[in-house]
């Protein structure tokens, strides 16, 4: 019986796991290979999901928790995507907030679909910037999520460490010098979800990898549940209208006045993206470090005037979730010319993590 490749990928809020799968789905497409993927979050109006169906790929989601406590669901979407689609690979993103995915996901699709299902090593993705903020002296981290960036780090069977394009070769080799020590089993590649540099390696190494080392974590659910408890979440999907309204102007005032609010309030940013379209267009903005936004080429395209634009928003945010939902209706207020209109709104902070099954 043929077997559909699955692989599942894991790391830290904003590591660019979405962008990585995109770009590998890319390869393997130009190859004839068929290629679907996986979205997973603990709410729903997911911005990855967007990004993915956006570049032409079969996409499904896992929504209301993570791969390891909706394993079912997650089972039930590999096989939806089988049965419906002539499928060579899934690529499956965890959530950024997870950890201890070996045991509670790689490890049970193994043991319960192994025949049908070919599990491939466990992918991390690393952003260089985040590792070196977590680690040095006086980081803004707590030391709960520093242990969760950890714990991600310690069960990669393959390390991407990526954003390769903007990080100088001199530090990537330093880091790479440390996870050896930290992970000395796993395979690091310095990878790029911008100009596919390293995406290619990768693939073709795991595609012939076999009998790699498989860690399962020594982990502290308390210290992990409290990293978790501690990243507020906002999913939010809005309406805004206005005569000619210009997008990209629009878009990026809107993510730097969420960031001015954030800094405020003293808060850390994990992830926090937007996702704005309307018939003809759509748009990416996001920011994973306090101070910063990935400028999107979009911006340089000229303008964009629309009457009505959708706008989906991601916050995942050191900070009491709460003051998420505040930050939003402050917003909204501010721009009396145009009609605001919040449609959908998830926000809460994630839950303790109950995996269906542990494996060890
Ligand atoms: N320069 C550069 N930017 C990247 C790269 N990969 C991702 N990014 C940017 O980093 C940001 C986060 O990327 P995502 O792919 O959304 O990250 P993620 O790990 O899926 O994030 P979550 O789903 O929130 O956990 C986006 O603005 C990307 O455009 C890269 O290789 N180089
Ligand atoms: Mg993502």
């Amino acid at each position: 019986m043929k077997q559909t490749k699955v692989i599942i990928i894991s790391g830290f809020l904003g590591a660019g796991k979405t962008s990585l799968m995109v770009s590998a789905a890319d390869q393997l497409r130009a190859k004839g290979w068929k290629v679907a993927c996986i979205t997973n979050d603990q709410g729903e109006q997911l911005v990855d999901t967007k990004i993915v169906y956006s570049n032409g790929f079969p996409i499904q989601q896992v929504q209301g928790g993570c791969f390891c406590c909706k394993f079912d669901n997650l089972v039930d979407t590999i096989n939806h995507i089988v049965n419906h689609n002539e499928t060579d690979v899934i690529f499956a993103e965890a959530v950024g907030s997870c950890t201890d995915i070996m045991a509670t996901v790689n490890k049970p699709l193994e043991a319960f679909h192994g025949e049908l299902l070919d599990i491939q090593p466990l992918t991390v993705v690393v952003d260089p910037q985040r590792f070196r903020d977590i680690k040095k002296e006086n980081s803004i981290y707590t030391t709960e999520i520093a242990y969760l960036f950890e714990k991600q780090i310690e069960e990669a069977q393959y390390l991407l460490l990526n954003k390769a394009d903007v990080n100088e070769k001199m530090e990537i080799e330093e880091i790479k010098n440390q996870l050896d020590n930290i992970i000395p089993f796993a395979k690091i590649f310095p990878t790029s979800a911008v100009n596919a540099m390293g995406v290619n390696e990768w693939l073709d190494n795991i595609f012939d990898s076999n009998d790699l080392n498989a860690t399962v974590l020594d982990i502290d659910y308390d210290v992990y549940a409290k990293a978790e408890e501690q990243l507020g979440w906002l999913n939010s999907s809005i309406s805004v209208s206005g005569l000619q309204i210009d997008v990209l102007e629009f878009a990026n005032e809107l993510l730097n006045k969420w960031l001015e609010k954030l800094e405020q309030r003293g808060a850390v940013v994990a992830h926090l993206k937007i996702w704005v379209e309307d018939e003809n267009r759509h748009l990416k903005l996001s920011s994973v470090r306090n101070n910063e936004i990935y400028p999107l080429n979009d911006i340089k395209h000229g303008i964009w005037l629309s009457d009505k634009v959708d706008i989906w928003i991601n916050a995942r945010i050191n900070i009491d979730y709460q003051m998420l939902k505040i930050i939003l209706e402050e917003i909204k207020l501010e721009y009396k010319t145009l009609d605001i209109i919040v449609n959908q709104l998830d926000n809460f902070a994630p839950s303790r993590p109950v995996p269906t099954h542990r494996f060890v």
